[in-house]
């Protein structure tokens, strides 16, 4: 059994089992929460290793929502402390600057070294895992969501009037149940399936993990090499952000291959093309 890298997260059969989101209010343009829809006003915390928060950098530039809501990437290296907004210069391997407690913030809008500081200020009693993307409100400095699953649609729709793309639905309602159906499918054998695979700590747990998540990617393979896009509409886009990251992040990191999904030629073909 290998240590877990979340313990709090980890079932005795060793698999892992995703904290929940703890940040899902929702943006509106009609008054119905405290959020309402604004320019200038949120502010996107993402990592660019991150599937999940590639999704949300994704959305708003294919929305054009960049002079709508702010964005800071974290330093790709995360040590215990977590997420840091530092030069990644500073924890670049052999960088002569080093010293990774000491540096500058390159959080322009709070001023934050670590993005648990965003967490606790919205929770003080915040203990779980710090993850990105974060969507933050610079009025009540506060979170808002911090659930790819939220920031997308909210991207989608909430900010239309200031979205630069206004008439492009990324959730086509002539599609929504197939959609919700594939979404799922994605999220559990291939987009967590990643995770399950990477944080297992035992080994048949793995091996499981492993079997599903590459079933799940021939079968979008097979899918895929019959059509241009998952569906009819080229808007719908799901997975495609996870699967760019298994083949350049996770499968280094957190899970040795059957195959690298680089060599998933429709899968990689759709994905760029997309
Ligand atoms: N439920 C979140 C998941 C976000 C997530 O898992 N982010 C990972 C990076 S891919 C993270 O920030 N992990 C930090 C850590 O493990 O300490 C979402 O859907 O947005």
């Amino acid at each position: 059994m290998v240590p877990a890298h979340a313990p709090a997260e980890q079932t005795d059969s060793g698999e892992f089992q995703r904290q929940e989101d703890a940040f899902r209010e929702w943006i509106s343009n009609d008054g119905s929460t405290p959020y309402p829809a604004a320019a200038g006003r949120y502010h996107l915390y993402v990592s660019l290793a991150c599937p999940w928060a590639s999704r949300t950098i994704i959305f708003r530039k294919l929305k054009g929502l960049e002079d709508t809501i702010g964005m800071t990437i974290v330093d790709p290296f995360r040590d215990e402390k977590g997420w840091a907004f530092r030069d990644p210069e500073r924890s670049r391997p052999g960088s002569a600057l080093n010293k990774l407690d000491e540096f500058e913030s390159t959080d322009p809008v709070s001023g934050f070294h670590y993005l648990s500081q965003a967490y606790t200020a919205t929770d003080p009693n915040f203990k779980e895992r710090v993850t990105v993307p974060v969507l933050w409100d610079k009025k009540t400095r506060k979170i808002v969501n911090n659930c790819e699953d939220d920031i997308c649609p909210i991207f989608n729709s909430v900010f239309n009037e200031f979205a630069k793309n206004k008439d492009i639905d990324f959730f086509p309602k002539d599609i929504e149940a197939e959609h919700i159906k594939l979404s799922e499918f994605l999220y559990d054998n291939i987009n967590n399936g990643v995770y399950r695979a990477g944080f297992a700590t035992r080994q048949r747990t793995y091996e499981t993990s492993c079997k599903k998540l590459f079933d799940a990617l021939d079968e979008m393979e097979k899918r895929l090499s019959k059509s241009r896009y998952l569906f009819g509409n080229p808007n719908a886009i799901f997975g495609a952000s996870s699967i760019i990251r298994i083949s350049k992040v996770i499968c280094l990191i957190s899970i040795s291959t059957r195959e690298s999904p680089r060599r998933s030629a429709s899968i990689t073909s759709s994905v760029i093309t997309t």
